[in-house]
């Protein structure tokens, strides 16, 4: 028997056969059409026009560093040669952006290049100091003395990471928009770098956290019916207790979960890339963690711990993945936001390693970690941290449920052996312990192809269940 296609399903194709016929009407222009388009007028000696079309480009993908290039040279070629300082101004900033986007060294030299310009003007760029810092402090690793650069992160995390200072507003104009003001992205980066924490206030759409709400709250109420009924669907392959009263559910993989202003929100995705160095990215956690009404804190953890001994790599790797925690209500301090341990993200040496003590728990972490900094926040907001930093949710002491969406976005090459074990075989077991963990991967195969058989020997039409596009064949992206 085929499998019925869901109306999701229908939708999709009525959508792409509306898409289809209404294309073959109206041209639909690319960022790359405009590009391209802006560089034959550019070329042609038209650089008004030119400038209008890199516009289009980026407002299509503001997330192009060379489009931003693109229109930083149009509008510097142009403000020299029409002496319009306006558009130096702003060719300065689009370098700027593109900057942000990925160091580049020719756009570095293009932001000197119209600064002299500026100069020659009479004018001073960047006059704000924090423009032209450079975000990433950690980059500061390579040139140092270890004593001395231990000594400064040990500063700068005491100064920068404060529960004030680790929150930033997304206003507005940001989220109609897209995109981030450049000084709010460029100190996020910051922020994330050095406390391995950062939050943004409000920074889903008010309609898909109502939504969200809705549709979470129902795989809660679901899954602690069933475990009224049968305590033994506690711990499932999608469900998880993560301390008492504490449960981490995984969300089904339909709207409002899967909405791309959810899972590829704008702007967050150009603060991914840049933190974990790659655009190849892959959610591997799309769940809720949710604690009940007067319920304990939970023990102090990493959600993946240093992937090598800092001996070995001598500097700080980016991170192997980012957590999003996503509150659904208002989480105030007595409903037990979570709290980090700022810095505890950073690698030292064993020689730096003191004995902590954070309320009960006495832990040995590394002497530059500072302050820990909790993090009540709004409906909607978006709580980003390193997977390597040590973290806990604080206890319930409200009667109210404090539901928080949890994502996870990892490196494509990470694999979480932690979280929600793999499945295994029956005949797993039998495996000698020393070949349990070179099988293990393995093993997680067949289980899948055990299933697929027991289905087919069910008289399951097993192919109906799968997409016909073999995905990871076809694309690298
Ligand atoms: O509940 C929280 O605030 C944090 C949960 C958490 O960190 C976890 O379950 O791994």
């Amino acid at each position: 028997m085929r499998h019925r296609p869901c109306t999701a399903y229908l939708w999709v194709v009525f959508g792409s056969i509306l898409f289809v016929s209404t294309r073959a009407f109206l041209p639909t222009f690319t960022a790359g059409d405009y590009k391209a388009a802006a560089i034959e007028k550019s070329e042609a000696g038209n650089l008004a026009a030119a400038i209008e079309d890199f516009r289009r480009a980026i407002q299509l993908d503001p997330y192009d560093a060379v489009g931003f290039n693109n229109l930083g040279v149009a509008l510097m070629r142009h403000g020299v040669e029409t002496r319009n300082v306006n558009e130096l101004k702003e060719s300065y900033s689009r370098f700027a952006r593109s900057m942000v986007l990925k160091k580049d060294k020719n756009t570095k030299d293009n932001m000197k290049l119209v600064k002299n310009y500026m100069k020659s003007f009479g004018l001073q760029p960047g006059s704000n100091k924090q423009d032209n810092e450079d975000d990433d402090d950690l980059e500061e690793w390579e040139a140092h003395d270890e004593k001395k650069y231990r000594a400064s992160l040990k500063k700068r995390i005491a100064k920068v990471c404060t529960n004030d200072q680790v929150r930033l507003t997304v206003t507005q104009k940001e989220r109609a928009e897209g995109i981030l003001g450049l000084k709010k992205f460029k100190k996020s980066l910051r922020i994330l770098n050095l406390c391995g924490v950062v939050v943004f206030e409000r920074l889903y759409a008010p309609e898909l956290i109502k939504r969200l709400r809705k549709a979470q709250a129902k795989v809660v109420d679901d899954f602690l019916k069933g475990i009224e009924e049968d305590i033994d669907k506690t711990n499932t392959t999608s469900s998880e207790q993560r301390s008492p009263g504490r449960y981490e559910l995984v969300n089904p993989l339909k709207t409002p979960f899967s909405d791309e202003s959810f899972v590829l929100n704008p702007l967050l995705a150009p603060l991914m890339t840049r933190v974990l160095g790659s655009k190849r990215l892959e959610i591997d956690t799309h769940s809720s963690v949710t604690s009940l009404p007067h319920t304990p804190e939970q023990h102090w953890h990493r959600d993946a711990g240093f992937l090598f001994e800092h001996e070995q790599v001598k500097k700080q790797l980016p991170p192997h993945g980012l957590v999003i925690f996503v509150p659904l209500v208002k989480v105030t301090d007595d409903m037990g936001p979570t709290e980090f341990l700022t810095g505890s993200h950073i690698q030292c040496p064993q020689s730096e390693m003191v004995s902590k003590q954070l309320g009960n728990w006495q832990l040995n972490e590394c002497d530059h970690t500072g302050a820990t900094v909790a993090t009540p926040a709004s409906s909607g907001s978006a709580v980003i941290f390193d997977l390597r930093i040590l973290h806990r949710g604080l206890a319930n002491k409200s009667s109210k449920k404090r539901p928080l969406m949890y994502m996870t976005m990892f490196q494509e090459w990470f694999i979480d052996h932690v979280n929600f074990n793999d499945k295994q075989t029956a005949s797993f077991d039998i495996i000698p312990p020393q070949l349990k963990k070179i099988l293990g991967r393995i093993d997680n195969k067949e289980y899948t192809l055990l299933l697929e058989k027991t289905l087919e020997d069910l008289g399951v039409q097993v192919s109906a269940l799968q997409s016909d596009y073999n995905f990871r064949k076809h694309t690298f992206q």
